[in-house]
């Protein structure tokens, strides 16, 4: 029983303590897993959108469910872009892999300033949601021109 336990122990921590690369099944799964957090990502982004553009009323509830949802995809997307999926990748140019530390630097901005979407979101102000979507938009955008085909 000692030693199941041990082993258990011992086997869960060996999972835990792998890097991010080496959490999914296969490294299609890994792929399917960043494409599907920016899909659902970019689906509550454009709702923000919207408003911030006009093409729909400003609900400011909305506003924050939305940006709510943004703040936390922003930070999965990353892990997907594992060590052994670069030979997978359609859309992904090939320097994400041999730029990696830039990389991370683009993935972090998005992260800070999906925050301060949020955080503008709660103000109730459609000014403030406007300034923090463009900002969060530029990090996309960034990103995209530096590491995405066409
Ligand atoms: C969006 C969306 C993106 C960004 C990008 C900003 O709404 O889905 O990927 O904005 O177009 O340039």
């Amino acid at each position: 029983m000692k030693f199941i336990t041990s082993f258990v122990l011992t086997a869960a921590a060996t999972v835990l303590s792998l890097p991010a690369s080496a959490q999914f099944a296969k490294p299609e799964d890994a792929v399917k897993y960043r494409q599907s957090a920016l899909f659902v990502m970019g689906q509550h982004f454009g709702r923000i959108g919207a408003m911030a553009n006009g093409r729909v009323p400003y609900d400011a509830k909305a506003a924050v469910d939305n940006a709510e949802v943004v703040a936390e995809m922003a930070k999965l997307p990353w892990a997907g872009f594992a060590a052994n999926t670069d030979r997978l990748s359609q859309k992904a140019k090939s320097e994400i892999w041999t730029e990696q530390v830039k990389f991370r630097e683009h993935n972090e901005k998005l992260v800070g300033e999906s925050g301060k979407l949020l955080a503008a979101a709660k103000t109730n102000n459609l000014d403030n949601l406007k300034t923090a979507f463009s900002a969060t938009a530029g990090t996309c955008k960034g990103c995209h021109d530096a590491y995405r085909k066409d």
